[in-house]
C-alpha cells in the first residue's frame, strides 16, 4: 500500500464526535511517548500531520486521520503516563476504553511497544483485551534505532514472547526516525485491510 492523501478531520471525545462516513478505524495504542503520533507522521511521509513531543502526554483526545479516502487511523491517548492527575488520568482512560468499546468500525489494532523495553503491564492488559476481541493486531517494536543493529532481531522476539502472540501476527521492528521497517508495515496495513473487509464482505 501507497498512501497518497492524509489529512487530519477531527479530535473527540465522545463517540458522537467521530467521523460518520463509515469508513473502517485503524486504531493506535500504546504507552505515552511510545511513539504513536510520530509513526502516522512517518507513515504519511508527513512531519507535522501529528503532533509530537519529547514529553509523555501529548495526545489528549481522540484524532483521527483520513487516509486515501479509504480508512482513518486513529491516534489515541498513551497510557501509562504517571505524572498526570488521577482525573486526567480517568479521563484518558474512559476515551480509550469507549473508543475500543464503541465502535462498529474499528477494524484493526497498531500497538506500538518500545522494543528497548519488555512489554509493561498495561501493554499486557491491552494485549489480553486485543485477543480477548479477537481483533486483527499489528505490532510495532518502536524506537529501533536506539538499539545496536545485532540486537533488534533478539529483542522482537523477547517482546513477541513476552506478549504471548502467535507468530502469525505481525511484529516489525520500526523506526519513525530511520524510517527502519515503513515498508513493512504498509504491507501489513495494506494486507489487513483487504483481508478483513473481503471477510465482512
Ligand atoms: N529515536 C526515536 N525517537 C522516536 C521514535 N518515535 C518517536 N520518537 C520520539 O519519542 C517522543 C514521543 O513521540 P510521540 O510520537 O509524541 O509519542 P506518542 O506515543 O504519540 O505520545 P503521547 O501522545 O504522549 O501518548 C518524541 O520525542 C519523538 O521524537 C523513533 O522511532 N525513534
Ligand atoms: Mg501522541
Amino acid at each position: 500500500m501507497e498512501i497518497i492523501k492524509a489529512e487530519f478531520i477531527t479530535s473527540a471525545v465522545e463517540p458522537d464526535q467521530y467521523p460518520v462516513d463509515h469508513l473502517p478505524y485503524l486504531a493506535l495504542v500504546g504507552k505515552s511517548n511510545v511513539g504513536k503520533s510520530s509513526m502516522i507522521n512517518n507513515i504519511c511521509n508527513r512531519s507535522k500531520l501529528a503532533k509530537t513531543s519529547g514529553q509523555p502526554g501529548k495526545t489528549r483526545l481522540v484524532n483521527f486521520y483520513k487516509i486515501n479516502d479509504a480508512f482513518y487511523l486513529v491516534d489515541l491517548p498513551g497510557y501509562g503516563f504517571a505524572r498526570v492527575s488521577r482525573k486526567e488520568k480517568e479521563k484518558w482512560a474512559y476515551m480509550i476504553e469507549t473508543f475500543l468499546s464503541s465502535s462498529p468500525n474499528l477494524l484493526g489494532i497498531i500497538q506500538l511497544v518500545d522494543i528497548r523495553h519488555n512489554p509493561t503491564e498495561d501493554d499486557i492488559t491491552m494485549m489480553d483485551w486485543i485477543k480477548h476481541f479477537d481483533m486483527p493486531l499489528i505490532i510495532l517494536a518502536t524506537k529501533s534505532d536506539k538499539l545496536g543493529k545485532t540486537r533488534v532481531k533478539p529483542q522482537a522476539s523477547r517482546i513477541r514472547k513476552k506478549l504471548g502472540i502467535s507468530e502469525e501476527i505481525p511484529l516489525i521492528p520500526y523506526s519513525s526516525q530511520t524510517g527502519l521497517g515503513r515498508e513493512a508495515v504498509l504491507k501489513s496495513l495494506g494486507s489487513l485491510l483487504t483481508n478483513s473487509l473481503d471477510f465482512q464482505g
